[in-house]
């Protein structure tokens, strides 16, 4: 039923409904997931529950709020959304869901958990997730990596591509392109996990998951085929095991490494999970690409002209659309090779693919050339960083393609020349929101060396020193003030001034100024407590406390003195702390800083001010 034949149509049904069409946006799609997998297992009499389970400051643009919206508008499905302090603690958290079912008094069939994060998250998680992957998944509950990467850094200290880590950590790799496929491939993922044991993930970059359409509910229904699951005469069937010391850890090693890995190849073969797309007969070059990637593909042939399959076709093109990137069956490399000169595996990043496809090919008669990254004289061909899309693909596209069928190729379209920019008297840089308490909170000292933290305060490194001092950068979230207890040896200057979000803090910062009174470090943290994780959309931080709270955890873990400054000091009573701590008005917050800085030893300088976008939008 199309949109218009209904009479009603209503911006929920995008979770109530089960047929007809309704619009989603990438982050919809995936907060639907659970729900899918639930009425699924319903229609086949299974009694399951879903357990959702992350950092709230680490969405996919806003995937936990969506799923509490989702949640309440199915009261019927036991679904749990569980946000937690930070990304390990999620994924130790949807490991247990999959010991869950192994519990006699287990009140469901199994539990279908779902981690999300985004690729910083992956790789602060790597270890629970390793953890977590060796313990393996239930056979009616299922485990799956929600992860997001940003391969431009629009919104990250860093760009991201997690493949190469989600390889390292053996899980099997489902690359969603669209919000369809983000349905197709998510029910794929829950069913594969359940039926070999193993994690899996879902890779959304972040124009999949901010994208949107329409779609037929119909069409995101799976089939899932179950292959043989025979291996050594015995019907494998996985229990998950947490007990993690030899010998059983190894046996869990081979399990996952022998076992798991091959049902996992035979589900990706019996479901026909990585599709030839076109094949001609008198095919001479092969295309390979996945997800996100695969769709550029097909606009960077359209636009040198190439825009139906028969054109794609008749240009004698074979083209393989890798729906489970990683790790695909060698046996089909080797079918897809038949005939060819020449693979291009296209793909944003490492080159993953295209050594395992290298790897199929290694040895065997008549093999053709595979390229990726480089062409055949090394040159660059491929960029391996930045964002791949359509405008970076077509280049080397029509050159390797031009070798054979140059006269059903169109020239792709030269960028228009940059127009010349007229100055302007006023230059722009982004800035706090208006109100913001990083203004005031950023203010330094003349002089002083400052770490920039995680949070909307890194805009510090866009800023003039002279109004935030000289910035000695940023680390990784949780690691602030950790570099200078590398610096503070061989450097002549005795201090330095570390800014942390209260996010930070609860996330894992807290243990970062536990580290520097450890280390004997000379530092003054300051605490920009704003009282929401602000940057990724103003989550409330879990396990988050107030400030005299805060004051006593630092005294007992070994702070020398903390000074809090704040608009209002009437907030605080005198009574509220012991000595060393101090509520000053936040005029005084440079000479707070400096009276810091002559205590020997880790101090801490609490910035009590709330986020102004989050007063306005409550
Ligand atoms: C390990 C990890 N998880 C998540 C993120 C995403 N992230 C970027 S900024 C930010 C918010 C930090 O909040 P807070 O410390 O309170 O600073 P604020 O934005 O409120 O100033 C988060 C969670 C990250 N960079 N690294
Ligand atoms: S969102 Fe809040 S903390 Fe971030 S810049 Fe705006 S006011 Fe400041």
């Amino acid at each position: 039923m199309s949109l218009g034949e209904r009479n009603q149509y209503s911006i929920n049904d995008r979770y109530v409904e089960d047929a007809g069409r309704v619009f989603l946006t990438g982050v919809q799609a995936l907060a639907r997931l659970p729900i899918q997998q639930l009425r699924a297992d319903r229609r086949r009499g299974l009694n399951t529950a879903a357990l959702l389970a992350g950092y709230p400051g680490s969405p996919l643009a806003g995937l936990n709020f969506e799923i509490e919206n989702a949640k309440q508008l199915v009261p019927d499905l036991p679904i749990v959304h569980r946000p937690l302090l930070n990304e390990e603690h999620g994924a130790t958290a949807v490991m247990g869901s999959q010991l869950a079912a192994e519990q006699p008094d287990c009140e469901f069939d199994g539990i279908a958990g779902f981690w999300y994060g985004k690729a910083p998250g992956l790789d602060r998680a790597g270890d629970a997730l390793r953890h977590a992957v060796f313990t393996g998944t239930s056979r009616l509950g299922g485990a799956v990596a929600i992860v997001g990467d940003d391969p431009a850094a629009k919104s990250s200290t860093l760009p991201s591509s997690s493949d190469a880590t989600l390889f390292d950590l053996h899980m099997p790799i489902l690359y969603p392109g669209d919000v369809e496929e983000i349905l197709t491939l998510g029910m794929h993922a829950i069913s594969l996990s359940r039926i070999t044991g193993a994690w899996t993930a879902l890779k959304i970059v972040d124009a999949v998951a901010d994208g949107s359409g329409t779609l037929d509910l119909g069409a995101t229904v799976i089939e899932p085929v179950v292959p043989d699951l025979e291996i050594e005469g015995v019907k494998y069937e996985h229990h998950p095991d947490a007990k993690l010391l030899p010998p059983n850890n190894l046996a869990l090693e081979r399990d996952l490494r022998v076992v798991r890995s091959e049902l996992v190849r035979r589900y990706t073969v019996a479901n026909k999970l990585n599709p030839v797309i076109v094949n001609p007969h008198d095919a001479w070059i092969g295309l390979i690409a996945s997800g996100f990637t695969y769709h550029e593909l097909r606009h960077a042939l359209h636009s040198i002209g190439l825009r139906t399959l028969d054109d794609i076709a008749n240009a004698g093109i074979r083209l393989l659309h890798l729906q489970l990137p990683v790790p695909f069956d060698p046996q089909n490399i080797r079918n897809f090779s038949e005939g060819l000169d020449e693979i291009l595996v296209i793909e944003e990043k490492n080159p993953t693919a295209e050594w395992l496809v290298k790897d199929a090919l290694y040895g065997s008669a008549n093999q053709p050339r595979v390229l990726g990254k480089t062409r055949p004289d090394g040159q660059p061909l491929m960029p391996s960083h930045g964002i791949l899309d359509a405008d970076a693909i077509v280049q080397g596209l029509f050159d390797r393609l031009s070798l054979r069928v140059r006269d059903r190729l169109v020239e792709p379209r030269k960028k228009t020349k940059q127009r010349e920019l007229i100055p302007l008297d006023v230059t722009r840089s982004p800035y706090f929101c208006s109100g913001c308490p990083h203004n005031s909170s950023t203010k330094v000292p003349e002089d002083s060396l400052i770490g920039a933290g995680i949070g909307c305060h890194t805009m510090v490194l866009l800023m003039d020193e002279d109004q935030v001092g000289n910035i000695a950068g940023v680390t990784a979230m949780g690691n602030e003030g950790m570099q200078w207890v590398g610096m503070e040896p061989f450097v002549e200057r005795k201090h330095f001034i570390q800014n942390i979000g209260d996010g930070t803090y609860f996330h894992s910062g807290q243990l970062a100024i536990a580290s520097a009174v450890a280390a004997n470090s000379n530092i003054t943290f300051k605490l920009l407590y704003n009282g929401t994780i602000a940057m990724t959309g103003g989550q409330d931080p879990k396990g988050g406390l107030g400030v005299i709270e805060i004051t006593q955890i630092m005294l007992a873990q070994g702070v020398e003195q903390i000074i809090i400054t704040t608009e209002d000091p009437s907030r605080y009573k005198e009574t509220d702390f012991p000595k060393e701590v101090s509520v000053w008005t936040r005029e005084r917050i440079i000479e707070a800083q400096e009276s810091l800085a002559e205590v020997s030893g880790v101090t801490v300088l609490i910035h009590d001010q709330a986020c102004a976008a989050q007063l306005r939008r409550t």
